[in-house]
C-alpha cells in the first residue's frame, strides 16, 4: 500500500467506478497497486452485469493466417519465419478460398483474416482476397487485418488511408481486427517490436475506418517488459480516442506467451495478474461496449474465471485455424470449441452464452 493511501482511498474510488463514474490515470494506478483482488473482481462485475447482465457472448468464427513470413522481427513473435525457412507458410490465394470453402455450410458467421506482413503482396492481391472470400462464404463477416498490415500495404499502394480502407470496404472487408497494437509507449515498442509500425499509424488507421463507418477492435500486449504505467497510458490513448470516435467495439488484454521467441526470459504473469488486468480495463474503458477473453490465449481454466472480472465475450469457436498463441505455448495445441463447450464454460462461471454476429446483434437460429 501507497504509505498515504488509506483503505478509504481505495473504497471511494472503487465505489465511483462501480457508479459508472469515469476514473483518472492516478485512480486507476492507486486500485492497480492497493485493491485487493475480490474488489477489482466485484467493481468489475457490477460495471459488466450493468451492461450486458448475464450474458456472455461469442461468435462461430474461423481465422485465416495467409502467411507467417513477415518483414519485421517482433521479439515477442514465436510465428514468424524467413521466406524458405523450415515452418515458413505463404499461403496462394486458391489455398485461401479453399479454406474458406471448407467452411460453406457450419454455420459461421465471422473469417478472422490476419498473418505477417509478407513482403511481396500489394492492396490488389488483398482486396482479391477479400472478394474471393466473401464470395466464398457470403453469409460470413470478413474481419481482416491488424493496422500494421494495412497502414503497409496501404502506404505501399500509395492511396490515402482512407482511400485505401474504401476499397478494402468495397471488396468485402466490414471490420478490422485489434492486433498490431502491442504497447503504444514509444520506448516500449523500441525495446520488443523496434520495426514495427507504430503507435501513430495503429492509431491512424483505427481513427480512420471509424470514420468510414468500420467498427474495430482493440488489444494490448502486456506481462512483459512493460509496467503499471505503460499499461494504463495505452488504455488512456484507446479511451481518448474512442471519445472521439465511439468505433471501438471490443478490447482484448492479449497475455504475453513466452515459449518459442526472443522474450522468452520475461516468463509469464500469474493469472490472478491476467484477473486485475481485466478488471482494470473493464473499469477503465468506460466507454468500450465489450471486453473479451480471448480463450485461446488464455486458455480455457482463465477463461472461465476472467468472467467474473468483467470480461463479457470470449470470441469463437475458431475450430483450431490459429496458431499465433498456440505456437507461444499458450492454451491448446489445437484450440477448438463446439458452442456446447462454450456453453458449458459460461454456465460454469454463472453466465449463459449468446451468439453474436461481428456487430455484436444476437444472432437467432
Ligand atoms: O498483435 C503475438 C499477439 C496479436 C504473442 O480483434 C502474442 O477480435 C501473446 O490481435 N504472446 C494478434 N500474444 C492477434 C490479435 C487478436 C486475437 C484475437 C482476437 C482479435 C480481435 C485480435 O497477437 C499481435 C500480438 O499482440 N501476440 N505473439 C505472444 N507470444
Amino acid at each position: 500500500m501507497h504509505p498515504e493511501r488509506s483503505n478509504a482511498d481505495i473504497e471511494r474510488i472503487a465505489d465511483k467506478a462501480a457508479r459508472g463514474a469515469r476514473i483518472s490515470p492516478e485512480e486507476a494506478v492507486a486500485l492497480w497497486n492497493d485493491a485487493p483482488l475480490a474488489l477489482l473482481g466485484k467493481v468489475a462485475t457490477d460495471i459488466k452485469r450493468g451492461r450486458s447482465g448475464d450474458k456472455v457472448y461469442y461468435n462461430r468464427n474461423f481465422h485465416i493466417e495467409p502467411t507467417n513470413i513477415c518483414l519485421f522481427r517482433c521479439r515477442f513473435c514465436s510465428y514468424r519465419r524467413e521466406e524458405g525457412e523450415e515452418g515458413a507458410w505463404n499461403m496462394r490465394l486458391d489455398q485461401i478460398v479453399e479454406k474458406a470453402r471448407s467452411f460453406a455450410g457450419s454455420g459461421v458467421t465471422e473469417v478472422h483474416i490476419v498473418g505477417g506482413v509478407h513482403p511481396d503482396h500489394d492492396l490488389t492481391f488483398y482486396a482479391e482476397m477479400i472478394r474471393r472470400v466473401k464470395a466464398t462464404l457470403p453469409q460470413a463477416t470478413v474481419k481482416a487485418f491488424t493496422a500494421i498490415e494495412l497502414a503497409y500495404m496501404i502506404s505501399r499502394s500509395g492511396l490515402s488511408l482512407t482511400d485505401g480502407l474504401k476499397l478494402l470496404r468495397d471488396a468485402g472487408m466490414e471490420a478490422i481486427p485489434g492486433g498490431g497494437a502491442e504497447i503504444f509507449d514509444e520506448e516500449v515498442r523500441r525495446k520488443i517490436c523496434p520495426e514495427k509500425g507504430s503507435t501513430r499509424q495503429w492509431l491512424e488507421v483505427h481513427e480512420a475506418a471509424h470514420g468510414l463507418g468500420i467498427p474495430t477492435n482493440a488489444t494490448m500486449l502486456y506481462g512483459h517488459v512493460e509496467n503499471i504505467g505503460h499499461r494504463i497510458d495505452h488504455l488512456d490513448r484507446l479511451r481518448r480516442l474512442q471519445d472521439r470516435t465511439g468505433g471501438f467495439n471490443a478490447f482484448i488484454p492479449l497475455k504475453f506467451r513466452s515459449r518459442g521467441n526472443d522474450m522468452e526470459g520475461c516468463g509469464e504473469v500469474a493469472v490472478t495478474e491476467d484477473l486485475r488486468m481485466l478488471a482494470l480495463s473493464r473499469i477503465y474503458l468506460d466507454n468500450f461496449p465489450h471486453i473479451k477473453a480471448y480463450w485461446p490465449m488464455y486458455g480455457k481454466t482463465t477463461t472461465e474465471l476472467a468472467l467474473s472480472f468483467g470480461a463479457d465475450d470470449i470470441d469463437g469457436t475458431i475450430d483450431d485455424t490459429t496458431k499465433i498463441y498456440s505456437m507461444a505455448g499458450a492454451g491448446d495445441t489445437n484450440p477448438a470449441m463446439t458452442v456446447g463447450d462454450i456453453e458449458r464454460l459460461a454456465a460454469a462461471a454463472g453466465y449463459r452464452a449468446v451468439e453474436r454476429d461481428t456487430f455484436y446483434n444476437e444472432v437467432v437460429r
